[in-house]
């Protein structure tokens, strides 16, 4: 039987991603004006804009939904394959207090930041073991992290650009070598945003059945997750937990929630979304506009009153 969370947690999974979001947003730009108290001003951007937005969302939609789910379970841990993905992680980081940075000034200020935190996961997270910097050890690691351990379950969150190289591909046979008795479980996600740096992903470019059946022949049963709904996400680990070698793919919009078009070209749902879609926000009116509206689209007052969230 499959049993769905409630529709009050399913609520509440929707505003932590909406309130992640705008943190990662917030870090991403501002160094001033946080709560949009006012109008913003160009000097509340960030001399130096750098950083990762594309792959934000989808690593919100899916830590909101495995918090929930995996909630109270001690043995269980997240590899993010996508480092680069780092503002969500320390989004969700912030919201637990687990960093040192208690208030949202100082947190969204030493993002990218000399002195403060890296572009990028590193071991200076909490919680942290490994960053490498190279796609493509995440699901290697994930099984690594559960061998000798039948207690653990690791969920593994795998870019589809990472999916292109050759350890993440070579990775997906190790179910093989891996029994049930006494090793922990590995649950891989895919998180097919379709795009990469500079271009469309391989993935991307396949059809439902062609992945699937790439899927199926590693010996593992693929399982939809289709938008970003955390219903969807929801429903596919509940299916998870009664399959032997699950694997979840979770069709996301890369970019989703940030601009749609800039100067007539596609940025959600593009490779455009990678990194920072707003380069010029801290000198070009027309893109600090898109920004303010961005920020205002999240209603982050509802989420946070000054001090404390409402999630
Ligand atoms: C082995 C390796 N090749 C190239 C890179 C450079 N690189 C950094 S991010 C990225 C794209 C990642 O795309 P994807 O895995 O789809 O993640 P997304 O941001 O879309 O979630 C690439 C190619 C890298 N870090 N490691």
């Amino acid at each position: 039987m499959v049993m769905i969370k409630s529709v009050g947690e399913l609520e509440k999974i929707s505003r932590r991603i909406r309130a992640t979001d705008y943190l990662v947003v917030a870090q991403l730009f501002l160094q001033d004006n946080f709560l949009l108290e006012r109008k913003l001003e160009f000097s509340d951007i960030k001399p130096r804009l750098l950083g990762h937005w594309g792959s934000c969302h989808g690593i919100n939609v899916a830590l909101s939904n495995l918090l929930s789910f995996f909630k109270g379970d001690d043995n269980f841990s997240f590899i993010l394959g996508p480092g680069h993905g780092f503002p969500a992680l320390n989004a969700n980081l912030f919201i637990d207090g687990k960093l040192d940075e208690k208030n949202l000034a100082d947190f969204c200020r030493k993002f990218s930041w000399p002195g403060g935190f890296p572009s990028h996961s590193s071991p200076m997270t909490p919680g942290v073991v490994t960053e490498g910097g190279e796609l493509g050890y995440a699901l290697g690691t994930a099984y690594g992290q559960v061998l000798g351990h039948p207690e653990k379950t690791v969920a593994v969150l795998l870019g589809d650009g990472e999916m292109e190289t050759a350890t993440a591909l070579a990775s997906m046979n190790l179910n093989k070598l891996i029994s049930g008795k006494s090793n922990g479980k590995v649950l891989p996600i895919l998180h097919l945003n379709g795009y990469k740096i500079s271009g469309p992903t391989i993935l991307g470019r396949k059809s439902e059945r062609e992945i699937h059946e790439l899927i199926r022949g590693f010996g593992y049963e693929p399982i939809e997750a289709k938008g970003d709904e955390p219903g969807e996400l929801m429903f596919a680990l509940e299916k998870a937990d009664f399959v032997f070698h699950p694997f979840i793919i979770m069709r996301t919009e890369k970019g989703a929630g940030g601009p749609d078009y800039l100067d007539g070209k596609k940025v959600a749902g593009n490779f455009l979304a990678h990194q920072i879609p707003l380069p010029l926000a801290k000198t070009d009116e027309k893109q600090l506009q898109i920004l303010e509206d961005w920020l205002s689209s999240y209603n982050f007052s509802e989420l946070y009153d000054g001090k404390e969230f409402l999630l």
